[in-house]
This record gives C-alpha cells, sequence and structure tokens, in this order.
C-alpha cells in the first residue's frame, strides 16, 4: 500500500472502485450510487477494456458490425461514420457545412465534458448499429499495462480469416503501429503529472491544471488544454497517427476506429482523477463550464442538446460505468506523490534554463535529421534546481515557443534530454520525455511537456550535471520518408520550426 496515499484518499479510491462510479465528490453520493449500482446493474452499460473485451468474438463482432453498419449509411446520415467524424474536424476538401460539423473543443476546459457527450452519443448510435443491444465501446488501457501499449489486435490487419474487411483497420496510422512494432512508451502515456493536480481549471495564462484554461464558449483550437489532454491525450494521437495518419489530424482522427476507444481511456481517466479526491472536483460553480450547450445526435439522427451538468455523473445521468483498473496499478501510486503540495498557488512560472534567443529572431527548424539544442542555466537557481535531487522544484516543464507545424504532415518528434552522444536514441530509455505531440495545436503557440519525472529519474542516475542541459529532437523511425515522400508531391513544408526552447517551474 502506498505510504502517501492519505486515509480518506484510500477510502474514497475504495469506494470509487466498489461503486464502479465514474466523477462523484462527495461520500454520502457515492453511497447512493453503491445502492443505485446495486439494484440496477443490469441496466448500465459497462465501459470494458480491450484486453477483456476481445476475449469475446461475439462483443469484437458487434463491435465491428456497428462500424461496418455507420460507415455503409449516406454521410448525410447523422448516424453515419462519416457524419460523426466530421463532427469532430471537417477535411479540407469538404465543402458541405452541415449541423454540428467541426465543433470539437480542444486547449480548454471544455475538452473533458465535449468529448464524452461525444463519445456518449456515437456509442448509443453505434450500439443501435450494432444490432447488439448490449454493446458498449471498449477503452484502450495504454497507460496502467505495459503489454497493452501496442495497437490492439483486432485493429491491425486489413482482412479478417474468413477474407473479409475489417472494418476497424485503417492504412493512415505511423509506420509499426498496424504491425503492432510500434508500442506506446511510458513517457508517452503516464498520466502522473496530470493526476497530481488538484486543480481542475487554470485561469492565467502560466498556470496548470488537469483539465485545462477556463473559456466562456466553446474553444475549437485552444491553447491552455490541461496536463491530461497533453499527455496521454495528445501524445497518442501523434504516435498513432504519425506524420499524416489520421489520427494526428483534427479534421481526420475520429475517422480512424481506434481514436473510440482512445476517448473513451480519456474519459475513464476523468472519473479516475476525481476518486482521487484531495480536493479534486470537477468545475460545478462554473456556469460557462455547467450551463454551455453543444450539439449531436442521438441513435435516431435527432439533433439534441448538452450541458455540462448533464453528463457530470455517468452512472446516474449517462447511464454507463468504466469495468476500471485494480488498485495496486504502479502509475497510478508514483501518479500520488506530492499530490497535496501546496505549490498550486497561483505564481508566475520561473524560468530556469533556456536556448539563447538570437537578434535576427532565426527560427530553428526541424527536418530529417535529429537536432540537439543546448538550455543554459542563467541564473544559478536553474542550475540548483537540476544538480540537487532535493531542489524545491516540484514541476518542471519544457516548453517550445511559438510553434509552426503542417498539421497536415509533420513529424511527431521524439524528445529526448541530456541524451549523450552517440548513444542511440531509445524512448524506453531515461532520457525520452515524450513527443513533440502538435495534435489541435494553434500556429505560433508554445507546446508544453511536463518532464519532472524524466528530470527526477535523471538526477537519481546522475545524468544531470554541468552547467548547461540539452534537448534533442529526433524523428522516429520510419517517418522521414513519409515526409520526404510527401513534400516533395505536395509541395508541402513539412517542417517545424520554432523560436525557443525553455524549462520553467509550472505553478
Ligand atoms: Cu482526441
Amino acid at each position: 500500500m502506498p505510504s502517501n496515499f492519505s486515509r480518506r484518499e484510500v477510502l474514497r479510491l475504495l469506494s470509487f472502485l466498489s461503486a464502479g462510479a465514474a466523477g462523484v465528490g462527495s461520500v454520502p453520493f457515492i453511497s447512493s450510487l453503491v445502492n443505485k449500482a446495486n439494484a440496477q446493474t443490469s441496466s448500465v452499460y459497462v465501459r470494458e477494456n480491450i484486453a477483456t473485451f476481445m476475449q469475446s468474438p461475439a462483443k469484437i463482432a458487434a463491435l465491428r458490425e456497428g462500424v461496418r453498419v455507420m460507415q455503409s449509411r449516406s454521410s448525410n446520415d447523422p448516424t453515419s461514420w462519416i457524419y460523426q467524424a466530421n463532427m469532430h474536424g471537417i477535411p479540407r476538401n469538404e465543402s458541405r457545412r452541415l449541423t454540428a460539423w467541426g465543433t470539437c473543443n480542444h486547449g480548454s476546459f471544455f475538452f473533458f465534458p465535449w468529448h464524452r457527450m461525444y463519445v456518449y452519443y456515437f456509442e448509443r448510435i453505434l450500439r443501435q448499429a450494432s444490432g447488439d443491444p448490449t454493446l458498449a465501446l471498449p477503452y484502450w488501457n495504454y497507460s496502467d499495462f505495459p503489454d497493452q501499449r501496442p495497437l490492439p489486435e483486432p485493429f491491425r490487419n486489413r482482412l479478417l480469416p474468413d477474407g473479409s474487411t475489417n472494418s476497424l483497420y485503417v492504412e493512415q496510422r505511423a509506420p509499426g503501429i498496424n504491425q503492432g512494432t510500434t508500442a506506446l512508451a511510458s513517457a508517452e502515456v503516464s498520466y502522473s503529472a496530470a493526476f497530481q493536480r488538484t486543480n481542475f481549471f487554470h485561469t492565467s495564462s502560466g498556470q496548470q491544471s488537469f483539465g485545462g484554461r477556463r473559456a466562456t464558449s466553446s474553444m475549437h483550437r485552444g491553447s491552455g488544454g490541461g496536463l491530461l489532454e497533453g499527455r496521454p491525450h495528445n501524445q497518442v494521437h501523434v504516435v498513432v497517427g504519425g506524420s499524416n495518419g489520421w489520427m494526428r489530424q483534427v479534421e481526420m482522427a475520429a475517422r480512424d476506429p481506434i481514436f473510440w476507444l482512445h476517448h473513451s481511456n480519456i474519459d475513464r481517466l476523468w472519473g479516475r482523477w476525481l476518486s482521487l479526491g484531495g480536493g479534486r472536483a470537477n468545475p460545478l460553480n462554473d456556469r460557462d463550464w455547467m450551463d454551455d450547450r453543444f450539439t449531436f445526435f442521438n441513435e435516431n439522427g435527432d439533433r439534441v442538446t448538452m450541458r455540462g451538468r448533464d453528463i457530470i455523473d455517468t452512472v446516474q445521468q449517462l447511464n454507463y460505468r468504466y469495468d476500471d483498473a485494480p488498485l495496486g496499478n504502479q502509475m497510478l501510486v508514483s501518479g500520488m506523490s506530492g499530490a497535496e503540495s501546496s505549490s498550486q498557488a497561483a505564481a508566475t512560472p520561473q524560468l530556469l534554463a533556456t536556448t539563447p534567443m538570437n537578434n535576427q529572431q532565426m527560427l530553428v527548424e526541424l527536418r530529417e535529421a535529429p537536432v540537439t539544442l543546448t538550455l543554459r542555466f542563467p541564473e544559478s537557481q536553474g542550475y540548483r534546481a537540476f544538480s540537487n535531487r532535493t531542489s524545491a522544484v516540484s514541476s518542471l516543464t519544457l516548453n517550445v515557443e511559438k510553434v509552426e507545424y503542417n498539421p497536415r504532415n509533420s513529424i511527431p518528434y521524439e524528445v529526448y534530454i541530456n541524451l549523450p552522444q552517440g548513444v542511440p536514441p531509445d524512448r524506453n530509455s531515461p532520457y525520452y520525455v515524450g513527443r513533440l505531440a502538435l495534435f489541435a495545436h494553434p500556429q505560433k503557440a508554445t507546446f508544453s511537456l511536463d518532464i519532472s519525472e524524466a528530470v527526477s529519474e535523471l538526477q537519481r542516475l546522475n545524468l544531470i550535471t554541468g552547467d548547461s542541459i540539452s534537448v534533442t529532437f529526433v524523428p522516429p523511425a520510419g517517418e522521414v520518408n513519409v515526409l520526404q515522400r510527401t513534400d516533395r508531391a505536395r509541395q508541402l513544408p513539412g517542417v517545424v520550426r520554432f523560436e525557443r526552447v525553455t524549462i520553467t517551474t509550472a505553478n
């Protein structure tokens, strides 16, 4: 049992697991849920881990059939595959602007509620299309179990053993994903940084939170994404999508069937975060978050609207729950250290290290070859933060400032800290901190990645010494060819440019 759980947190976690409920804050509420769950078990849909779900050929067959039937419908039909995907984003070659198309929310605190509503109605449509009244959407649990980090097997092959088409397969994925040889890495799927935060939203520009910056209305591509939206959400999008696959583009992502299992998992992690207590709560006093209306379609093709206040309790309001992960998993435990730290009071993030800025405003350009940049510590305090393991700095953020990129075609670079010269880049090494995951990222905005976990591991291994620190951007194996090919064919820039890289304390 982890010693850094408070007794109350443990009790809440246990209540949560026994109720199987997501997103409830107070203990009396939980017990009423337990009763309800016991009384009505048969009517509550259970979203299962795909690793469990796929043990049942009948369930996989129902999932495939639901997807196939939706794909066979006309794109003017709101219950069709393409109509639903276009609600997330509208492809550039599409001239129609149908109701609710292009309305996904990223980069603000509407990210979680909007995607919960979106997945909820999609699941209802899918169930009806499948002909199986018991079908619930599974989730892809890449975070908790390392052996579940390759793309789930039912999604990998174009054809099924009987020669028919596999509706869960798409070709438009990164190299190695459909072979199962490229698995997600721990640094790409960790939710530790996000789970340590106890604040749902951040209000000032430098502050961070679990769920994103406050907004007063729908935000298609905001620059205030929460920590969980950054990792694992954006990381998984670009690792699966690669340089120009569907998952890496907002406009195409929801055409890949794995999108829905990815977002089912993101939705599950929201409930897991809430269940940890310690002040973690939904912004129930925020009128915009609670009352702004978003438009969807139900399984009959009827237009419906939903508000935040309609989706807070998935069991009581939406009739589904997650089978949920066991208590003793390592990431959950490690994610809790320092959860109650008081360092979350608003303060300006402090600059610890930076690449030099030159006067000509020259941008750093990433192309086919790895690029290593050296960051200097402008003040002794920055150096102390890295050299001293017992430093008070608990939270560190890597920032890539003013990034420009082609959203359809740019390499999801691997990012390493202090990778020694001559050492081959390895995504399972302690130097690796994740991808430059530019998913739904506004142009010229700052890309941020929490590197606290990686830095403390490098400190533990004595791999951070001296008066500078390096950051290396490496194109993933197999992605450069993709870039060069499309570069020539379509005359797209393909490259990523940015102004400088800094490391700051996060608050
Ligand atoms: Cu997404």
